[in-house]
């Protein structure tokens, strides 16, 4: 899944704060058919034995796609799912642990919110990077916007070497400013949860993605 990685422009979060559980799987299934190229499960506050069925879904779903599925957190739920990657935040413990605990083909991503950390991401040999939030955002409350000013340093010495995301308040209305800034990959997560229709909300975006000539 590393080269479906690499081609991936437009992450997708199935973020269980904006969909129930049942409405998971055809949230889903629309961020793909819009052209997401890699899609995470996000459920804070959620049991992880809760979400093994679903993941196990999603992973289904995913395979369908060629696109890679994400574990938010979950090492076990990664492991027990068979999802092709794990994404850690600042606080969940080391890519070696993480990666003692699973297949050697599963890809691992970190969140990263400075220049600092991103560059640390990449030296324990994370597969890709989060780099954000750019704007402050309901998704990840209490953290303060880091803007846009080094997006362009980001991408060339991390984003040049492996995949890097800019994330946090991105939407239609902000995406020109953030690819002027240098941004080539997004995550977009609570635009296009709420959207009345997923599929043509991604698809936009995604073309607007493919067009970028950073990318
Ligand atoms: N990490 C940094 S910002 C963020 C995460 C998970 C949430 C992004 O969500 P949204 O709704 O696209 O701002
Ligand atoms: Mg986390």
């Amino acid at each position: 899944m590393k080269t479906a990685l690499q081609k991936a422009l437009l992450y997708g979060i199935c973020d269980l704060s904006y969909r129930s559980i049942e409405q998971a799987l055809p949230a889903s299934r629309q961020l793909l058919e819009g052209g997401v190229g890699i899609l995470q499960l996000r459920a804070k506050g959620h049991p992880p034995e809760s979400l093994l069925p679903l993941s196990i879904q999603l992973k289904a779903l995913c395979d369908e796609f060629h696109v890679p599925f994400v574990v938010n957190d979950h090492v076990e739920l990664a492991r027990q799912s068979d999802a092709h990657a794990l994404h850690l935040g600042q606080d969940d413990g080391s890519l070696a642990d993480a990666r003692a605990r699973l297949s050697p083909h599963v890809l691992i991503g970190r969140s990263t919110h400075s220049l600092q950390q991103a560059r640390r991401a990449l030296e324990e040999g994370a597969d890709y990077i989060g780099f954000g939030p750019l704007f402050p955002t309901p998704t990840k409350a209490g953290r303060p916007g880091i803007g846009l000013s080094d997006i362009a340093e980001m991408q060339a010495s991390i984003g040049s070497k492996i995949p890097a995301f800019c994330i946090g308040g991105i939407k239609a209305e902000n995406l020109a400013a953030v690819l002027a800034a240098g941004a080539s990959r997004i995550v977009v997560v609570s635009e296009l949860l709420s959207a009345r229709d997923i599929q043509s909300a991604t698809a936009a975006l995604h073309q607007r993605l493919s067009k970028n000539p950073n990318s």
